[in-house]
């Protein structure tokens, strides 16, 4: 027993602004933007808005993993969106996403630029767009897409579940860590046991789905995310830790994780992307970092 069971629920909730907790400065229960101000916009046909937490992540490695297969057509500016400073509620930044969140991208190479928002509809927006890492065939590219949709559902518990109250709540709850641990470890053990038979998500090939997977539970296994490696003995799920090792060595994930990231090793952080040669001068202001 502890304070939290005596709880008992207003009739109609209202809005405490300091509840407390990580967020507690930027979430709020109504959309749309407080301020005004427009997005800066680069050189390059694909205009990214984010930050580099697994969502964002996403979207970065997608756009080197297309860079170095030679699209040239994703050459991309990776705006940084300072979420913890509440940038995702300026009026540019909701124009793009009136979800208030990263990642949000523009591409400004059709007749009239045309916004994508929510990072899974990214990821099939660009595979469509320049016809990669997605399987043509139907039953991978059915494969594929079923693991993109079930990692977009699935992350939530992960993130908003487990890591909000095992990480950010202001003090350690024991029902919700319990109830959001125990669905953390069901989803490593379906990604375990699916990886047995399948070296990818959607089988022998690397797809977005792996791509969409990768910055969640792959960083879960490395204990880039939350410091619950141990907690959840990740090292116990063989085939996901040997999946997530084989991507992490890839080349294009490598500078794909390091963008638009504001936490971590100085070194694994570029703040901006404008260039490809920015990976090699990492020149960049260090407000936040
Ligand atoms: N379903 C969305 C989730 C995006 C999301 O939750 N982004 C977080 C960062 S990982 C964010 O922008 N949070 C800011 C906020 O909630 O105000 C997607 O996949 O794009």
């Amino acid at each position: 027993m502890n304070e939290q069971t005596l709880y008992t629920p207003a009739k109609v909730w209202k809005w405490e602004k300091e509840n407390g907790g990580t967020f507690a400065s930027t979430n709020r229960p109504i959309a749309g933007a407080t301020f005004d101000k427009e997005l800066p916009i680069g050189t390059h046909p694909l205009q990214l808005y984010s930050m580099g937490t697994p969502n964002g992540q996403k979207v970065t490695i997608m756009l080197e993993e297309l860079l170095a297969i030679g699209v040239s057509g994703a050459e991309y500016d990776a705006w940084l969106i300072r979420i913890h400073e509440g940038d995702q509620f300026g009026s540019g930044f909701t124009d793009v996403n009136p979800n208030s969140k990263i990642p949000a991208l523009m591409d400004h190479t059709t007749d009239t630029p045309t916004r994508i928002f929510e990072s899974g509809s990214i990821l099939l927006y660009l595979a469509e767009k320049f016809d990669a890492l997605l399987p043509t065939d139907h039953g991978p590219r059915t494969e594929c897409i079923n693991w993109l949709f079930w990692l977009m559902g699935s992350a939530p518990y992960l993130g908003g579940g487990f890591g909000h109250f095992y990480n950010y709540a202001p003090f350690k709850m024991e029902y919700p860590i319990d109830r959001f641990a125990m669905e953390a470890k069901r989803q490593m053990d379906v990604l375990d046991r699916h990886l047995e038979d399948n070296r990818y998500l959607a089988g022998d090939d690397y797809s977005i789905a792996d791509i969409a997977t990768w910055p969640w539970y792959g960083s879960l296994v490395l204990n880039a995310v939350y410091e619950a490696s141990e907690f959840l003995d990740t090292a116990s799920y063989k085939n996901l830790n040997r999946w997530t090792n084989e991507i992490a060595a890839r080349e294009a994930v490598k500078r794909g994780r390091i963008v638009n990231r504001t936490r971590g090793p100085l070194d694994e952080q570029l703040h901006e992307r404008h260039d490809a040669r920015d990976f090699e001068t990492k020149t960049q202001d260090k407000i936040g970092a």
